[in-house]
């Protein structure tokens, strides 16, 4: 039979893991799978698809309606798109949900609401110690909003799972829910 389309979104603070996840999960998927798997990884999107957009409010939103848009063309043709943005602000997900609806295919929102505290513990990148310093403005969780779902289908946390765990968590939740 032919499958629905699907898309799984993730959201989630900088260093929160949803890249992470996000990966492992796109590994898993190929190979237990016969479906095609698009990942929209974060650094790839900003640097092609979303090149030159900065982080406003705007930029954000344009940036996570790309995504979902592509996202949901993906899911349109039956594959399953992985996005893992910040994706802070809830309108954007919600448009991004609607227009899966739109092109026929599934939505599964990820929150991973790994505490900003243990975010800001990893920094991989420098950029909280930056933003707490002043010398960046506009940073996700310290000067900038995080408007946490209320509506995701599954929340992880890697403050209080391993990685694979998460990974496990969403999969099988996939499987739950008949998409795998
Ligand atoms: C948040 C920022 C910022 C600001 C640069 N705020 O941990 P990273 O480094 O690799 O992932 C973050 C990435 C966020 O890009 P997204 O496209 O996911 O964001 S959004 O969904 O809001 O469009 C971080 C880095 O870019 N970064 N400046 N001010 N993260």
């Amino acid at each position: 039979r032919r499958h629905r389309g699907l898309v799984v979104f993730f959201t989630g603070l900088s260093g929160s893991g949803k890249s992470t996840i996000a990966r492992n999960l796109a590994d898993m998927l190929r190979e237990t799978g016969d479906r095609t798997i698009t990942l929209l990884d974060g650094d790839v999107v900003r640097r092609e698809l979303s090149a030159g957009l900065g982080f406003s409010r705007a930029d954000r939103d344009r940036n996570v309606r790309r995504i979902g848009w592509v996202a949901a063309e993906v899911g349109r043709h039956r594959g399953m798109a992985v996005a893992c943005p910040i994706a802070p602000y809830a309108a954007a997900r919600k448009a991004a949900r609607r227009m899966a609806a739109t092109a026929g295919a599934g939505f599964v929102l990820v929150h991973v609401a790994t505490p900003i505290e243990v975010c800001e513990q990893r920094d991989r990148k420098g950029l909280y110690a930056k933003a707490r310093a002043g010398q960046l403005r506009g940073m996700t969780g310290v000067d900038d909003p995080y408007e946490a779902p209320t509506d995701a289908e599954l929340v992880v946390d890697t403050s209080t799972m391993a990685v694979d765990e998460a990974v496990d968590a969403v999969y099988q939740y996939l499987i739950e829910s008949g998409w795998v």
